[in-house]
């Protein structure tokens, strides 16, 4: 047999899994990256109450930890970020450190996966038992596992938009139901860590993906172009970034960026250096790939 036949021989089983398995993940964000969930691309909204702490890398493991029950530090992409396909997965590689929730129902660490309009449910690890919720505050199927020892794979599958299945390193491993509460809002949203006033923790993650992204791909449209013409720069351009370095202008962001528009060096802020070189590319011929930082690479 030659090694073309055997190539397709195994190609084919293949491709045929990967049809059936649907939209591949089109949000991923890795420790190995060296960067945290919201200095990626597609990025994700951090909101944090906790005083002294904040998502950081330690080694190669993105650290979150609360550490009173009414923080909250948690990641999030919704609304227009979010698109919903038939099966929704989620994977995420974690493990818990400590903490604790007020009850039963309530655990360190959660996913949130709000799948449509009042629709949702969540996936709670806490020390070695995972469990989603039935309805608002009350616990729904349970599993004793070990979150806390060792890393562990958790994916999440939603069909239908109804019926949801929990994968414990590839075992399926719990079922539960969409159900429908005001309190998830409007907005589709995938959320992940401290996402309330009822638990606090610590956990390590080197993983979170998954396959719900409205955007695929061109994640910053309008970056280094604050007036999104499609000029990247003039002078209008030059205007609004001397308006945000100098004069208290609008800081504008896409929704899919972890840059400002006008942060051209992606240092996480835009000063007189951005406008210098917004300066160089408007005015002096400078080339925007050897003067501007890649938002999504840098
Ligand atoms: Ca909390
Ligand atoms: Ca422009
Ligand atoms: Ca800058």
């Amino acid at each position: 047999m030659s090694r073309h036949t055997l190539n397709l021989i195994v190609a084919i089983p293949l491709l045929t899994a990967a049809v059936a398995y649907g939209r591949d993940y089109n949000s991923t964000w890795t420790a190995a990256s060296g960067r945290v969930p919201g200095n990626v691309c597609p990025t994700w909204l951090l909101a944090n109450t906790a005083a002294l702490e904040t998502p950081h890398l330690e080694g190669d493991t993105l650290v979150m930890s609360t550490s009173t029950y009414t923080d909250i530090m948690y990641y999030e992409q919704s609304g227009t970020a979010i698109s919903i396909p038939d099966t929704l997965r989620i994977e995420f590689r974690m493990k818990l450190v400590a903490g604790g929730g007020t009850g039963p129902a309530y655990a360190p660490f959660a996913t949130v996966f709000i799948v449509a309009a009042n629709k949702g449910n969540r996936l709670w690890i806490g020390p070695d038992e995972i469990f989603l919720w039935s309805a608002d505050g009350v616990k729904g199927a349970s599993a004793s596992v070990d979150t806390d020892n060792d890393f562990h794979t958790y994916r999440i599958e939603v069909v239908g938009g109804t019926s949801v299945s929990v994968y414990y390193d590839d075992a399926p491993t719990l079922s539960g139901a969409i159900y429908t509460s005001a309190a998830f809002g409007l907005d589709p949203t995938i959320r992940f860590g401290d996402c309330g006033d009822s638990e606090f923790g610590t956990e390590k993650l080197l993983l979170f993906r998954h396959n719900g992204y409205a955007i695929d791909g061109n994640y910053c449209p309008c970056w280094a172009d604050p007036n999104c013409d499609g000029i990247r720069s003039n002078l209008v351009d030059v205007a609004m970034t001397i308006g945000v370095a100098l004069r208290g202008g609008l800081s504008l962001v896409d929704v899919s960026c972890p840059t400002e528009r006008t942060d051209v060096n992606c240092s996480g802020f835009t000063d007189i250096i951005d406008v210098v070189k917004t300066i160089e590319v408007a005015f002096r011929a400078a080339k925007p790939a050897t003067t501007y930082c890649n938002p999504c690479v840098y």
